[in-house]
């Protein structure tokens, strides 16, 4: 982890329903964000897909519908994704101009590798978006709705490996988590401002 001794949080005022938090970890690089992700204006969103690429339920969906058709035809171009690897599609209609889809693990009870399946997508995605030069970067908390990931569990997998990318890979510049439910929201603040 890094020097976060400094983490201090900036709340700023929520507007319709949307939070931004501030968090003065790795020199302000990471956000937390709660609300739509399909509503950024960031370099790459990242999608919780399936390994299909073919769109789904939850963000999958929302991603999808924000986007327009062509993202679907751009991502049966793709022959799919193995689960805990990452691909770039354009945003198309989206305010994002990538798309970085990444495949989350089913939990399981959590010993067939789902935490390191889980580490795998962020930092995969986060791989995919430095060879785009993609540097501001928006993830959902993949895995923990359909999928059924424990929600805290996912966020110290989330926020760990975050942090440690952005230790070694400076050209990264912001990384938001965007997070749709309340308990998501509370475990990010909490671990962010504890780490
Ligand atoms: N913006 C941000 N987060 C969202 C949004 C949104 N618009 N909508 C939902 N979430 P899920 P998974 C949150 O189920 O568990 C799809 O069908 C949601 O509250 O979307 O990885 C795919 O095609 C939750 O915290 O993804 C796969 O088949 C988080 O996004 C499967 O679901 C992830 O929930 C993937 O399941």
């Amino acid at each position: 982890m890094g020097d976060c001794a400094n983490a201090r949080m900036i709340l700023e005022r929520p507007q319709r329903g949307h939070m931004f938090i501030e968090i003065g970890c790795q020199m302000k690089k990471i956000k937390l964000f709660k609300g739509d992700i399909t509503s950024l204006k960031v370099d790459a969103i990242v999608n919780a897909a399936n390994t299909s690429l073919l769109g789904g339920g939850g963000v999958d969906g929302a991603i999808h519908r924000a986007a327009g058709k062509e993202l679907l035809a751009e991502c049966r171009t793709l022959n799919g994704c193995k689960t805990g690897d990452a691909k770039i599609t354009k945003g198309y209609n989206l305010s994002a101009k990538f798309v970085i889809h990444t495949v989350g693990p089913v939990w399981n009870g959590g010993k067939s590798g789902e935490p390191e399946k889980l580490a795998s997508c962020y930092h995969r995605s986060l791989e995919v978006a430095v060879e785009n030069s993609a540097k501001t970067i928006a993830f959902p908390n993949i895995s923990t709705g359909v999928y059924g990931y424990p929600k805290q569990e996912a966020a110290v997998i989330a926020t760990q490996t975050v942090t440690s990318f952005l230790e070694n890979n400076p050209e990264i510049e912001q990384v938001i988590f965007c997070v749709f439910d309340n308990e998501n929201f509370e475990y990010y603040r909490e671990l962010l401002q504890n780490n």
